[in-house]
């Protein structure tokens, strides 16, 4: 079936835009934007939808937020880039204040998550140089198998999804792989003396919402400390209230060595990253050896504060947590023969589709659509269930019911 056919023709007009125009490294949905408030997204017909997506959780504080708004606006009408050649009014305030919001020494500025993790990279290894003491060009990074960090030519060369490393070698060396949720793993992987760090989501996004057992992130940071070895938490999806907690490690109370934030940093309006560390670490980079030309600009600073302002006094947080535990409940309350699992924490959540058609996951989303309700299989298998984090009761009961009536239409 060519789900285009049921399209408008000013939404194919969009969609063949893209198709002829732009680069084919991604399959949409096929439905075409133009709108966004709170929890809804508009298509270009007008027809509402709930979004469980939120920009893979760069919207969790919901689309066009009023407050982020007006700190944009108003900023944007200021100065909205100086470089880093310059200081600027915004960055000082902006690094004081993540920083005691998270409770480290320093952070460091740059724009997508990829620059993110290649700097929490690149910070790991200087500091196992310069302060642990590895032989230069021996640190190793341990890495867990299922993990997603980004697209740079360094983070796929880690990756275990062969489509995002085919044919894009030489990789880069220096890498560890291990199963990802298996302490005793880490622990034999850890009795290498060059290995510098571990990098971890803490719940694995990509792979499907995968949630570890209770206990491997404060099992994992122990034996990390025991054997001198950084931390490194890729917070981009999981952080920012989207689990129920403002850091998916505070589930375990785990404090990471690096901490590395990014999507929702900005609420969605321009790409936004951060990674925090203390001194010890974080004053290895210096003048110099590492930057980016819009990393802190005063426009991101600005937005940067209010979307992380936002979040407490909305109490999104709590939001998450609660209204997670209801469409959990909610989904296993349809008893649908089609749902094998239900996970995730907080507003992070993914159920797994089993059906005689593997197609079955792309034709639920269809129907989703029609039914107004926007969400995006991956692995074939697995839907992600995501929406903003200040939806309601009532909107969660509502998007249940959606998702009820999709799944009885795929018989
Ligand atoms: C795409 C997934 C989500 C991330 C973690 C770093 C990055 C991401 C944990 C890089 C990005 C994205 C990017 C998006 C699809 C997506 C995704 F399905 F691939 F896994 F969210 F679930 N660390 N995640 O999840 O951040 O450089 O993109 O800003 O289209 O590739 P980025």
């Amino acid at each position: 079936m060519n789900p285009a056919i049921a399209m408008s023709e000013r939404s194919l007009h969009y969609l063949e835009l893209e198709e002829k125009y732009s680069a084919h490294n991604y399959h949409p949905l096929p439905v075409v934007l133009n709108r966004g408030e709170g929890v809804y997204v508009w298509d270009v017909e007008g027809k509402r939808y709930f979004d469980f997506l939120s920009g893979y959780s760069a919207v969790n504080q919901g689309h066009c937020h009023p407050v982020i708004l007006e700190a944009f606006i108003e900023q944007a009408r200021q100065l909205t880039l100086t470089s880093r050649a310059f200081y600027s009014d915004q960055l000082g305030e902006y690094t004081k204040y993540i920083t005691g919001y998270f409770g480290y020494d320093r952070v460091l500025p740059m724009n997508t998550g990829a620059e993110g993790v290649e700097t929490a990279v690149k910070l790991c290894r200087k500091w196992a140089y310069e302060v642990k003491g590895i032989e230069e060009g021996k640190a190793v990074i341990i890495v867990c198998e299922g993990n997603f960090h980004g697209r740079t030519t360094t983070i796929i060369s880690f990756s275990s999804d062969p489509s995002a490393r085919k044919n894009f070698g030489p990789y880069t060396p220096g890498f560890k792989t291990i199963p990802y949720d298996d302490p005793a793993a880490l622990a034999a992987a850890l009795e290498d003396k060059n290995v510098a760090g571990f990098l971890v989501e803490p719940i694995q996004g990509e792979a499907g919402v995968r949630v570890p057992k209770d206990g491997y992130l404060a099992k994992a940071k122990a034996l990390c400390r025991e054997a001198g070895v950084l931390f490194i938490a890729d917070e981009i999806q999981t952080g920012l209230a989207r689990t129920g907690r403002m850091l998916a490690c505070d589930h375990e109370q785990v404090r990471p060595d690096i901490l590395i934030l990014g999507k929702a940093l900005s609420g969605g309006m321009i790409p936004v990253s951060a990674v925090l560390a203390d001194d010890e670490i974080m004053l290895t980079i210096k003048p110099g050896e590492h930057g980016s030309t819009y990393g802190g600009n005063p426009l991101a600073c600005k937005v940067a504060v209010s979307a992380l302002q936002v979040l407490k006094d909305e109490k999104m947080m709590e939001n998450a947590q609660l209204r997670g535990e209801q469409l959990r409940k909610g989904l296993a309350g349809l008893q649908s023969k089609h749902i094998s699992l239900i996970r995730g924490k907080g507003l992070l959540n993914a159920i797994v589709i089993t059906h005689p058609d593997p197609e079955a996951a792309w034709e639920l989303c269809l129907q989703l659509k029609d039914n107004g309700l926007l969400a995006k299989p991956t692995h074939g298998d697995k839907i992600r269930f995501a929406p903003p984090l200040l939806i309601t009761e009532q909107e969660i009961n509502a998007a249940v019911d959606i998702i009820g009536k999709s799944l009885e239409a795929l018989g």
